[in-house]
């Protein structure tokens, strides 16, 4: 037994940690706490506009970061052949000055996708040759551009359903599973030093656990490179059982890779959701969904930190397989959960508050 699992050297590591994070002492960072890396996500208003001091606090407390919308399809390649990289290199310049790992999101996903990638001139499904060739482009370009910078890219993000089949996104009606490994091939090829990752989201159900592992055991047996999978988790203060994330972490780790935890965030809201992140559901604003506008009550507060406790404890648990852990999102004042799936909430999911201050429960994950 460590002496972090008796209450007395909780108590003393939390005094000590609380010391070490007080302005006093600049010098330490959240990260410093961890046996893996801490991310955490940084949208691009503020890599443009976000005053010194916040990013300030971004390159203190965390050891990587990933750019939350500036590497998309979308935002590199809004037209056919015309790269915008104007922000993602500010943003690489930006992190690698700051000694933090950089992660790219993402080379291939259904969502935030221009439609001329995947259709021809008539607005129907292009060929299989041109789909290939299209990603191939994209692909090469991107990974090419910041090769040996970028340490991982999310190659191919959220391709499984929740009852374990394929999404029928274009990709996968061109092309079939098939979209996947050619998506890796290409991302390999432009960087070979490069780690890559498939990454989704709900990762409670065991049938699409089973799907993204036969994925990994199929792109290791045709020799290509998969370090490791991304699981989001979006969850929320009751939902998911961890029980079904543990079983998730040790069926990737049996399929060969290690484990990352890419875009963690903890809902505070009552769940308007059906699956945890699928962007495509909306529900209209009910004041009911939306109990605490003006702050979240103690015991909220309290299962909250409860909750990020036990997801933490599972983290280290399995540290040696565990990679990295990011959050999606510096402070409760940035997430996307404020908007989604219901526009104009007021959530709490993340380790800083809406005044950018550390909430005062964060030394209970150390
Ligand atoms: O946080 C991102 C938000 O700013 C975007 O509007 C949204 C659009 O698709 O994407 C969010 O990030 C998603 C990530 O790229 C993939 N997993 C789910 C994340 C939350 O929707």
């Amino acid at each position: 037994m460590t002496s972090h699992s008796t209450s007395r050297g909780r108590l003393y590591v939390a005094l000590v940690a609380g010391l070490l994070l007080s302005a006093a002492a600049p010098a330490r960072g959240l990260h410093d706490f961890f046996p893996f890396r801490l991310g955490v996500a940084v949208s691009n208003a503020q890599i443009a506009d976000a005053p010194e001091r916040e990013l300030a606090l971004i390159a203190r407390h965390f050891n990587s970061v990933t750019p939350e919308n500036a590497l998309k399809p979308q935002s590199l390649q809004p037209e056919e052949g015309v790269f915008r990289f104007e922000q993602a290199d500010r943003y690489v310049d930006w992190a690698e000055a700051h000694h933090m790992k950089i992660i790219g999101h993402v080379l291939i996903w259904h969502s935030q996708l221009p439609r001329w990638f995947t259709r021809d001139a008539s607005g129907g499904l292009c060929s299989r040759e041109t789909l290939l060739k299209r990603m191939e482009t994209h692909i090469t370009t991107v990974v090419g551009r910041y090769r040996g910078r970028i340490h991982g890219w999310d190659v191919v993000n959220e391709a499984v359903e929740a009852d374990g089949s394929y999404r029928q996104s274009d990709f996968y009606k061109i092309l079939g599973e098939e979209f996947i490994d050619a998506a890796f091939r290409f991302a390999h090829a432009a960087d070979p030093g490069c780690e890559l990752y498939y990454n989704d989201y709900g990762n409670e159900s065991a049938r699409k656990n089973a799907t993204i592992a036969a994925l990994v055991r199929r792109l290791k047996a045709k020799g290509l490179r998969i370090d490791a999978v991304g699981m989001q988790t979006h969850v929320q203060l009751k939902t998911p059982a961890l029980a079904a994330y543990e079983d998730a972490i040790r069926l990737f780790v049996d399929a060969g890779v290690k484990v990352a935890i890419t875009e963690l965030d903890v809902s505070a809201l009552p769940n308007a959701w059906e699956l945890s992140a699928d962007i495509s559901q909306n529900y209209a604003y009910d004041a009911k969904l939306n109990p605490w506008p003006d702050g979240l009550p103690a015991e909220v507060e309290e299962a909250l930190a409860a909750r990020y406790a036990d997801w933490f404890a599972l983290f280290r648990k399995y540290a040696a397989h565990i990679d990295r852990v990011t959050l999606w999102g510096l402070s409760d004042r940035d997430s996307w959960l404020n908007d989604f799936p219901v526009r104009g909430r007021t959530d709490y999911p993340l380790l800083f508050s809406r005044e950018l201050k550390l909430k005062r429960w964060v030394t209970r994950l150390f």
